[in-house]
């Protein structure tokens, strides 16, 4: 399948050398590789320089407010669980203002992609710090170094059980592709984590940064102990899928809920509440 079919027909404006354009070639290999259907996907960005992507690629899309991929995902998904639902933004998006949804995402596991940006730096409003800036870090609002420690996101979501955890980068876009396809075929909750640098902003995580320290191993995905193991190493950043596992999904355990109230009026639903 042509992944020309998914561009839309407005070209990216990200700064030359920005590690977005990656992502966006990616997920155009990885919705090719699924060879899903235009108008059976939704793709949900947030706000961001990464929040663009939504207007890049040609499926029904959702630029929703900041810190609110998750939600908005997740609505699309319930009320129609037959489309293919991604959501896609930056680690300020995500791991900032939005953080506190990847937990209740994971507790539900929806059958939802979600790819972070992760610049390590909040790069449309100019390069302040953000959750996964380094501390010690030179930020513009941080010129005499970051005060905070950095989030360690990986370890984050197998903290959750997120039930597919992969980390890409964007220096081998058909890597990062594979990836984007495994977790959009998981059936639950699967994050891609990308590392992904702003050549403007961010002066320390750059290609060559990554270069030094991806590490492309084969593990054992359904050895969490192993991905905890991973997720600690401060010297090198594993690319791969780190975890998964199979559980019921969101779906699947609303259905349940439908089978056990069965169909009822509403009227009836009322008259329950009646005192
Ligand atoms: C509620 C709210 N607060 C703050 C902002 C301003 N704002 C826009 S983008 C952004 C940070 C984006 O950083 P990130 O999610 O890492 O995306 P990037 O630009 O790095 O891709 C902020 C703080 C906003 N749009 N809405
Ligand atoms: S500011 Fe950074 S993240 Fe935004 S488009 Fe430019 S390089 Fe990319
Ligand atoms: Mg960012």
């Amino acid at each position: 399948m042509k992944l020309d079919i998914f561009k839309s027909t407005k070209d990216p404006i990200w700064c030359v050398g920005c590690g977005d354009f990656s992502v966006y070639n990616a997920l155009l290999r990885a919705l090719a590789i699924r060879e899903l259907d235009q108008k059976n996907v939704a793709l949900v960005s947030g706000i961001g320089c990464s929040g663009q992507i939504a207007a890049y690629v040609s499926v029904n899309g959702f630029h929703t407010i900041h810190g609110r991929v998750l939600p908005t995902a997740q609505a699309i998904k319930y009320a129609n669980p037959k489309l293919t639902v991604i959501g896609a933004g930056g680690d300020g998006d995500g791991l900032g203002i939005g953080g506190g949804h990847i937990s209740h995402t994971a507790k539900r596991n929806p059958d939802i992609t979600y790819i972070i940006m992760d610049n390590s730096i909040y790069g449309l409003t100019k390069g302040q710090a953000s959750p996964t800036t380094p501390c010690e870090q030179k930020t513009s609002t941080t010129p005499y170094g970051n005060f905070e420690d950095n989030l360690n996101p990986i370890a984050m979501y197998l903290a959750y059980d997120v039930s597919f955890v992969a980390q890409g980068w964007t220096l081998e876009p058909q890597g990062l592709a594979e990836l984007i396809a495994q977790a959009i075929e998981h059936p639950g909750f699967a994050i891609v984590h990308v590392r992904d640098p702003c050549p403007t902003y961010n002066k320390v995580m750059t290609k060559e940064y990554l270069k030094e320290r991806v590490v492309k191993g084969t593990y054992d995905p359904t050895n969490k102990l192993q991905a905890f193991e991973l997720s600690q190493d401060s010297e090198k950043i594993h690319i791969g899928v780190l975890y998964k596992t199979f559980k019921p999904t969101a779906e699947q355990r609303l259905d349940k809920i439908r089978e056990k109230a069965g169909k009822k009026e509403l009227t009836e639903i009322f008259n329950e509440f009646k005192v």
